[in-house]
């Protein structure tokens, strides 16, 4: 890696790349290329180009934890669990049809989503962060790294606020609803596509509840009433095609279906 260690890194100046590549949906080199970058430099790019996003009238409303499952880790090659920010622009209808337009290689994954309805900070026990959660709902998560090729260090996927790019909703439900185990299947054009178990995602999704009001405090942050927090994907994510109809499937919490427009 031909890292420059001389200057120091211009963090806005990432961020500014960053945020202009997931605008317009283009694909960009890998920062780690040509810069060293701690885990902490990458949440503060993270941090500086979501507040372009805010300055453009986006709203924050949760967080998405990642690589929370070994499908997940094995796939991208990092085997850190990451954080990114959601904002209401990011939300794709339940139902919804999906322009590929504006972005650059975009996969959809089964996510587990809970609702906050109190807010939820630093070392928590799981019963404690059960006891913030309102409501739990099936969700699909359309995550597009913008750098080229989807290939990425854990440095660059974090300063890419950790590939968000949309989420879709099921129904909420009750959060008394067990979760620790429930069949999840993602199917592509009615086809299982993939099939896992929420048991994939840390041992039970509460853990990466868990984790998310503990990272985010790191970052100086409380996870608020109202917010979304997703657990992360089960399983693999899939590449989205023209056309495609997905459907993710989890037991006890229901379906969520996007049609890719053709
Ligand atoms: C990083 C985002 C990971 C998840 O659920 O594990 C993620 C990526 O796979 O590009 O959203
Ligand atoms: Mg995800």
């Amino acid at each position: 890696m031909a890292a420059d260690t001389s200057t120091a890194v211009d963090l806005a100046a990432l961020a500014a790349i960053a945020d202009a590549a997931a605008h317009h949906g283009h694909a960009i080199p890998q920062f780690t290329n040509d810069h060293e970058l701690s885990v902490a430099d990458a949440y503060t790019i993270q941090s500086m180009s979501i507040d372009r996003r805010l300055e453009r009238g986006e709203r924050l409303v949760g967080v998405k934890m990642g690589l929370t499952s070994r499908a997940k880790m094995q796939q991208v090659g990092v085997d850190e669990v990451i954080w990114g920010r959601l904002t209401d622009a990011m939300r794709v209808p339940e139902g919804g049809i999906l322009s590929l337009d504006g972005y650059v290689h975009p996969r959809l994954e089964p996510e587990i989503a809970f609702l906050l309805d109190r807010p939820l900070a630093g070392d928590v026990s799981g019963a404690e962060a059960m006891s913030a959660v309102g409501a739990v709902a099936a969700a699909a998560e359309v995550i597009d790294s913008r750098f080229e090729n989807f290939r990425f260090s854990l440095p660059d996927v974090i300063a890419d606020n950790s590939s968000s790019s949309g989420f879709v909703l099921g129904d909420w439900r009750s959060p008394d609803t067990p979760i620790d185990n429930l069949g999840i299947v993602l199917e592509r054009n009615g086809r299982p596509a993939e099939v896992g178990s929420s048991a994939a995602i840390l041992g039970n999704p509460v853990r990466s509840l868990v984790e998310a009001s503990r990272m985010v405090a790191d970052a100086g942050l409380a996870l608020e009433a109202g917010w979304i927090v997703l657990a992360g994907g089960a399983t693999a994510a899939i590449p989205l095609e023209a056309g495609d109809a997905l459907r993710v499937v989890v037991e006890h919490l229901g379906a969520v279906t996007v049609t890719v427009a053709a």
